[in-house]
């Protein structure tokens, strides 16, 4: 027996330390630890006295491995994700799916360099199995925080269920993640580059490349969300695709806020700009990029509108096309008692039958409501019910909407007024109809639009840093030390392209306009729409 206690440790360098002492039958004890990396490696014997009787040797060699690049997994001490290899660990680690995790390092998974390589499912909680529907295996429910890193190039040729998580569960959280240069191919249902089936939290996300799937489901960012999205964005295009297709999400359930999506979306069946089906709640959320759908239910923002689904301050500017319930921002509203509030679209409408600058049809199974929206892209079809607002109404109650008559080339709208467009870049259009604009209290106080008179039609004051004069994406003391130089001056309208100080569109800057300053100061929205 020997004590361990009555062993001397000397530190040898900053990798190793040795350790001797003596058992008490004279045994010299020797042990050696030494670090390397994330490996720590003890070694040790003892060595009984010359002559001895006794024949105990002791002998000792042990590896320990630090998980993943350090941490202990909590929130104060995150896992440290700093390589491939660790990325990799974690994926095979279910035990691990509830633990928190700090990205420390960009990961490149191009499967060109060593020791990457091409999946064949999702890397961090994948389904399990690919024959029985939907998802079977351990979904993920811990942190990941991305920490402004980005991991590029990741690549998955599969069946379905593909993407970097495959299940994210009920308070899960993901944030500050960039999923980048994204090649994603899959033969089955729901594909999508940051996950397949988002139930948490995810928060300053983004993905870019191209992802494909040939069947349901299919998402630049997300295949099938019901859980929360906030700050979240996609410029990847998504193609060929079937049915349930969005730039940003396949189909949601969950809610959306302060997302967008600016890349091509191509397929079949409920294609949206941003979202393919909507049965839950997006606000503040814009599409740029254009939709072609072959075959119908298609729209700008959103593909088909269904049950709950509702929309508030969104807009779409991409170019829609499509055989029939095409719309500049949603194809079909169907079966749907939701509503679309202060929502607009651009893009031009093209299709054959169904075809609106808002919305393509509305089917008489529902109740939705729509409020304050407006349409002004060109609209084109073979066939009949063409609107410039709305294609079919069958039954909403459609209150204080407007189209373009001259640039949709349509003057009739099953619903909603039509204007010519010097009439839909004044204000008065608008504020007659009750619309919340900033500089006005009498229609209410969100003041959700803005507008620069004469030049352009109505924008959503979100899509502004209001009061950010000097353009740093910040309204603060350089702001107003520029208002300052303008009080009781006249100045330009601060709604037009490279404009002034004035918010109130009255040409001058007085204590109305620093009302409005006030209100906003120092916001720093981690996101505009395109003025
Ligand atoms: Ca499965
Ligand atoms: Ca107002
Ligand atoms: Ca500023
Ligand atoms: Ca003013």
């Amino acid at each position: 027996m020997f004590n361990m206690t009555s062993l001397v440790g000397t530190v040898v360098d900053d990798a190793t330390v040795k350790f001797t002492g003596k058992a008490s039958d004279g045994s010299d004890v020797l042990i050696t630890v030494t670090l390397q990396d994330n490996l720590a490696h003890l070694i040790g014997q003892t060595i009984p006295p010359p002559n001895s009787a006794d024949f105990f040797i002791f002998n000792l060699n042990a590896v320990a491995q630090r998980k993943y690049g350090g941490g202990s997994g909590t929130a104060d001490d995150p896992y440290q994700i700093a390589t491939v290899a660790d990325l990799i660990a974690l994926g095979n680690e279910p035990n691990d799916y509830d633990k928190h995790f700090i990205l420390t390092a960009d990961i490149d998974l191009d499967p060109n360099l060593p020791g990457r390589k091409v999946f064949d499912k999702a890397i961090i909680a994948p389904d399990t199995n690919a024959v029985e529907d939907y998802f079977q295996g351990t979904p993920f429910s811990g942190v990941f925080d991305g920490n402004g890193h980005t991991i590029s190039h990741l690549t998955i040729k599969g069946a379905g269920y593909l993407g970097l998580f495959g299940n994210l569960e009920f308070g899960a959280k993901v944030k500050d993640l960039g999923v980048v240069d994204v090649n994603i191919a899959g033969s089955g249902d729901y594909v999508g580059a940051l996950a397949v089936d988002n139930g948490g939290t995810v928060t300053r996300c983004y993905s870019t490349g191209t992802v494909t799937g040939s069947s349901d489901g299919v998402g630049g960012l997300v295949a099938h969300n019901d859980g929360l999205l906030t700050a979240c964005y996609t410029t990847g295009s998504v193609t060929k695709s079937r049915r349930y297709v969005g730039g940003l999400i396949g189909s949601n359930e969950g809610s959306l806020a302060a997302c967008y999506a600016t890349g091509s979306v191509v397929g079949n069946d409920c294609i949206g700009g941003l979202v393919g089906f909507n049965n839950g709640w997006i606000k503040a959320c814009y599409a740029t990029g254009d939709v072609n759908c072959s075959w119908w239910r298609v729209g700008g923002l959103v593909g088909i509108n269904f049950d709950r689904g509702t929309l508030i301050a969104c807009y779409a500017t991409g170019s829609v096309t499509g055989g029939s319930e095409v719309g500049g921002l949603v194809g079909r509203i169907g079966w749907n008692f939701g509503r679309l509030d202060d929502c607009y679209a651009t893009g031009s409408v093209a299709g054959t039958s169904y075809v609106g600058g808002l919305v393509g049809s509305i089917t008489s199974d529902g109740l939705v409501r729509l409020r304050a929206c407006y349409a002004a892209g060109s609209i084109t079809g073979s066939g009949d019910h063409l609107g410039g607002l709305v294609g079919r109404n069958g039954s909403s109650i459609i209150t204080a909407c407007f189209w373009d008559v001259e640039t949709s080339g349509s003057t009739t709208s099953d619903g909603g007024t039509g204007k010519t467009t010097a009439e839909m870049q004044t204000a008065a259009t608008f504020l007659d109809a009750a619309w919340d604009f900033v500089g006005e209290s009498q229609n209410g106080t969100e003041n959700i639009w803005a507008i620069c008179e004469g030049l352009d039609y109505p924008k959503l004051a979100w899509q502004f840093v209001i009061g950010d004069y000097n353009g740093d994406g910040h309204t603060d003391f350089m702001d107003f030390c520029i208002f300052g130089q303008r009080w009781l001056g006249n100045d330009s309208s601060f709604w037009c392209p490279g404009g002034g100080t004035d918010l109130t569109n009255d040409a001058f800057v007085d204590f109305e306009d620093l009302m409005e300053l006030a209100d906003n100061w120092l916001t720093d929205i981690s996101h505009r729409g395109e003025r």
